[in-house]
């Protein structure tokens, strides 16, 4: 008995081995987990390396879950399919498949308004207050400015400051205007400029799973936002 045990743990080792040989390339960065060979406690993972609290045996390092996804194809769905180049509110210039690997919580606003903005943000700290601060690692908010003319990535920087919105999870996005406008399209928000500094918008906050699939929306000012929060603990568990 002991043997067939020792020969299944060398077995399972051999292949989590081999699967991490293959994918270590492609899974960049993500922080490694670790389980129990024997699988004592289903799919139970830990982020140090130590024993099994059951069996006692050591852990085996496997790669992150958000990994898995990183590693699939696309979908057609997706929104990492879009490939305008946008600017963060530290200078970086990226595209939206460099979010991949993390749920993202995102909201279309400009920094300049007096109205609805300054609610939808709100709303959005209000999101992230509910989430459990051990999960906002897999976790991006993401606001999208609606006019690139005027926030720059110092402007938002500025307004992320302002807001108490500079921590790692919070990332400010200046398109261009073709960008913007397929962007907006995606998540089914409408804007029109009314004047030089105003726009009209839709006051939707969109919740998309790792793969830059849409899970979730929630439309509207101070909303009861129960529904987008247990969708994004669902995609982060
Ligand atoms: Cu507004």
């Amino acid at each position: 008995m002991r043997y067939l045990k020792f020969i299944v743990t060398l077995v399972v080792l051999t292949v989590i081995i081999a699967c991490k040989d293959s994918t270590s390339h492609k899974a960049g960065a993500e922080k490694a987990v670790y389980k129990c060979p024997m699988q004592c406690e289903g799919n139970k993972a830990y982020t140090k390396l130590e024993s099994c609290p059951v069996c006692k045996m050591d852990l085996a390092m496997v790669e992150n879950q958000n990994s898995k996804i990183t590693e699939d194809a696309i979908s057609d769905e997706s929104i990492f399919n879009l490939t305008t180049t946008w600017h963060t509110e530290e200078g970086n210039a990226i595209q939206l498949k460099d979010l991949r690997g993390k749920t993202l919580v995102m909201v279309m606003i400009y920094t300049t308004c007096k109205a609805a903005c300054p609610r939808l943000v709100a709303d959005m700290r209000n999101i992230e207050a509910k989430i459990p601060k051990d999960k906002l690692n897999d976790l991006q908010f993401v606001l999208v400015s609606i006019d690139p003319k005027n926030d720059t990535p110092t402007r938002l920087k500025a307004f992320a400051k302002e807001n108490f919105m500079d921590g790692e999870q919070w990332t400010f996005l200046q398109g261009n205007e073709s960008g913007v406008r397929e962007f907006a399209n995606v998540l089914a928000v409408k804007y029109k400029q009314i004047s030089p500094i105003d726009f009209s918008h839709s006051n939707i906050i969109s919740v998309f799973n790792s793969g830059g699939e849409l899970v979730h929306q929630q439309e509207g000012l101070g909303v009861d936002n129960k529904e987008t929060v247990d969708s994004i603990l669902k995609l982060v568990q």
